[in-house]
């Protein structure tokens, strides 16, 4: 890595679950697997402080949230599922299957099936955010998952968030149920009299959400774990210095745990940076989360040169990558580690956030060198076959068979030379 240099240094936020954490999740989980519906409206009740006559979220609830927003709120979340909509249809039209001769009488294939039932998660929280369920449900929509629920926390009246629950009918839900936290989880993977268990568990939440992902996993698919989100912002000093303060804030607002981070090419300008921020923060409404967020996780770099920035990116591996520079463009083929990147002064995180159409469920803590957010993939499967003629048999046996004798796998042996043309002497020498 070329010379940088910390104008301001936070530890690393990782994924470690307290085992309190751990061990409530563990017995939530186990009674509601073992308990069905009485333990969740038990936790229900105690979590949430609210009893319903059912769980499931019935037509009527669902048009009432509709009704509750003005035609201007949901306009906005249409636009959204819309672009969504289009962004991940555009992904499926770009996954093939195939199948083709490899050698005569060789025939090798993938086919891409979507995953039976998916079951997601919307988490409530400070501020129930409203584009989730296009990101989390849209896509399994469009990969052509068959039965789709979702589950969402109740709020003090013991409804859904109505934007959110508009949302969620609208992404294309098939059921909702009101189940917040791990329970929630924990139904979904186990089923319940009321909840069907399902095959994929997917979509973000706190710190309970995530530890009953990681413990139901191998159970239920789950698309991956996040923590925190996280902003990386890589300027220079053609970028706006009250745009840039005001993109770094917009992501510690989220919680005190997020983390904003930038690496500027050009030490005056980060110092301005860093000045503006002080100063736009008594202005934001959620100011006192923002600053916390700023002063325990925030970060700045400054690095000699454009090849010291990407190698810090790649490094730092974040969930939003922000490039504000004039030649944004031209870092972009040497940039690898990122759930999304937002190239140049006009595309800020906020868009992929609410409305451009790419996903917001992204990996975070540094999964990104080995992951990618939710995508129409994350609910699909490419599982492989085989297509072979007498001859293709014959050409493969002995090369399987040898394979064989090295292990000393008689019974794959025999099964192979079965399929040679010389069976009778092969499985005769044996
Ligand atoms: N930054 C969040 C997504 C989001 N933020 C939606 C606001 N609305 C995780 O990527
Ligand atoms: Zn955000």
């Amino acid at each position: 890595m070329g010379k940088q240099r910390y104008l301001k240094e936070a530890s690393a936020t990782s994924l470690v679950i307290e085992p309190e954490v751990v061990d409530t999740v563990q017995d939530i989980v186990s009674s509601v697997r073992e308990d069905g519906d009485s333990a969740v409206n038990e936790l229900t009740a105690k979590f949430d402080g609210v009893e319903r006559d059912d769980l499931r979220v019935d037509q009527a609830e669902i048009d009432a949230a509709g009704e509750k927003l003005t035609d201007e709120h949901r306009e906005a979340i249409d636009y959204t599922i819309q672009n969504v909509r289009e962004f991940h249809s555009r992904q499926l039209d770009n996954i093939n299957g195939f199948e083709a001769e490899f050698k005569p009488g060789v025939t090798l294939g993938q086919r891409v099936i979507p995953i039976e039932t998916a079951g997601v998660y919307i988490p409530g929280g400070r501020h129930p955010l409203v584009a989730t369920p296009a990101m989390t449900i849209v896509p399994a929509a469009v990969a052509g998952v068959e039965r789709i629920i979702a589950c969402a926390p109740p709020q003090a009246d013991g409804t859904v968030e109505p934007a959110q629950l508009y949302a969620m009918s609208e992404a294309g839900v098939d059921e909702i149920y009101c189940i917040g936290g791990a329970q929630a989880v924990a139904a979904m993977a186990y089923g319940t009299e009321s909840v069907p268990a399902v095959d994929i568990v997917t979509g973000p939440g706190n710190v309970f959400t995530t530890e009953a992902k990681r413990q139901v996993f191998g159970h239920v698919g789950i698309d991956f774990l996040a923590g925190p989100s996280e902003v990386l912002v890589v300027a220079d000093e053609t970028a706006d210095v009250e745009v840039v303060a005001a993109d770094l804030l917009a992501q510690a607002e989220h919680d005190t745990n997020a983390r904003a981070v930038l690496i500027s090419l050009d030490r005056d300008h980060a110092e301005a940076v860093v000045e503006e921020l002080e100063s736009q923060l008594p202005h934001l409404q959620t100011e006192e989360t923002a600053r916390e967020s700023w002063n325990e996780n925030g970060e700045v770099l400054v690095v000699e040169d454009r090849e010291a920035a990407v190698d810090a990116a790649n490094d730092y591996a974040m969930e939003h990558l922000q490039l504000m520079m004039d030649d944004a463009d031209e870092l972009v083929d040497d940039l690898r580690n990122y759930g999304s990147l937002f190239i140049g002064h006009h595309a800020p995180v906020v868009f992929g956030d609410k409305t451009v159409g790419t996903n917001h469920c992204l990996p975070t803590l540094r999964i990104a060198r080995y992951n990618s957010g939710i995508w129409v993939g994350t609910y699909l499967k490419t599982p492989t076959h085989q297509r072979l003629t007498a001859d293709g048999a014959a050409e493969l046996a002995p090369w399987a068979a040898t394979i064989c004798e090295i292990e000393g796998t008689h019974g794959h042996r025999l099964s192979a030379l079965r399929r040679s043309k010389t069976t009778e002497t092969s499985v005769a020498d044996e």
